[in-house]
């Protein structure tokens, strides 16, 4: 899954394709690249980030769904937490939807993806953008994001979306310390478990830094790092800004997991 930010402010893209010329050729590069999935979003989630409105995104997110709707094989994925926007995309040509807070900040986001019958990312999160890096506390943080991933399933299957349709995603640096994210990577497997394909999304973040002691732009080892650890633990899907270095990554992991198979 390529991320395709087309917003003023995301953490390392911020800025560089709001301009709709940027952003289709970012998009279609990125399938070029090998993303099955491009992701779009028009609102920032990065730690301490304000929310924008309905027209606002729905206006830098669907002008680029339609142009990249028959331009590329790849999925559209769109990247918001508003029913109206994924509504909209979806009817632009989007076919999945990424929600960062797991059908929890819009009432109808759940109905508008039983409708669509459409795949749903549930990623966890702990209390919003805006404050969920302060002071993070779990007693243990690998259960309760499990939990969580859980009881939203059972929500989801509730308000009418397939359980097939769900993807879960354990959040890395959404409301975690370091050490957090350290844990939901090493025990990836246990999502995994769940039965739903996981969706991991570490790309470039914050956590890498803090071991490399790197800006966003130096963090691609270690993204890659990442993404060959989720694939053995059996995640299904990687968010990342650098697709060819990933795709490449997993093609090898696939290549070794496989051999003597026959
Ligand atoms: C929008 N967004 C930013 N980071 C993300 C992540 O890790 N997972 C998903 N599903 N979406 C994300």
């Amino acid at each position: 899954m390529g991320v395709l930010n087309v917003t003023p402010d995301s953490f390392s893209d911020g800025g560089l394709f709001v301009h709709p010329e940027a952003a289709v050729r970012q998009g279609v590069a990125m399938a070029d690249e090998g993303a099955a999935i491009v992701d779009i979003g028009g609102e920032s989630t990065r730690p301490g980030s304000d929310p924008v409105s309905v027209e606002q995104e729905t206006g830098r997110v669907v002008p680029i769904v339609e142009a990249l709707r028959g331009k590329v094989a790849a999925r559209i994925s769109v990247d918001t937490s508003k029913a109206e926007v994924a509504r909209r995309a979806l009817a632009a040509g989007a076919s999945i939807v990424n929600d960062v807070t797991a059908l929890r900040a819009d009432p109808e986001m759940a109905g508008v993806v039983a409708d669509a019958g459409c795949p749903v990312c549930l990623m966890h999160m702990l209390r919003a953008p805006k404050t969920m890096q302060d002071d993070p506390l779990y007693d243990d943080v690998v259960d309760e994001v499990l939990r969580f991933m859980e009881e939203r399933l059972a929500f989801a299957v509730s308000e009418g979306i397939a359980e097939e349709q769900v993807l879960l995603d354990p959040g890395i640096g959404f409301g975690k310390t370091l050490e957090h994210n350290l844990l939901l990577l090493r025990r990836l497997d246990r999502f995994v478990a769940l039965g739903r394909p996981v969706v991991l999304g570490t790309s470039r973040k914050r956590f890498l830094g803090a071991i490399l002691d790197t800006e966003p732009q130096g963090r691609l080892f270690g993204t890659v790092a990442t993404t060959v650890m989720g694939a053995l633990a059996g995640a299904a899907v990687f968010r990342v800004h650098d697709v060819k270095p990933n795709v490449e990554a997993l093609r090898v992991t696939e290549a070794v997991r496989r051999a003597g198979d026959g």
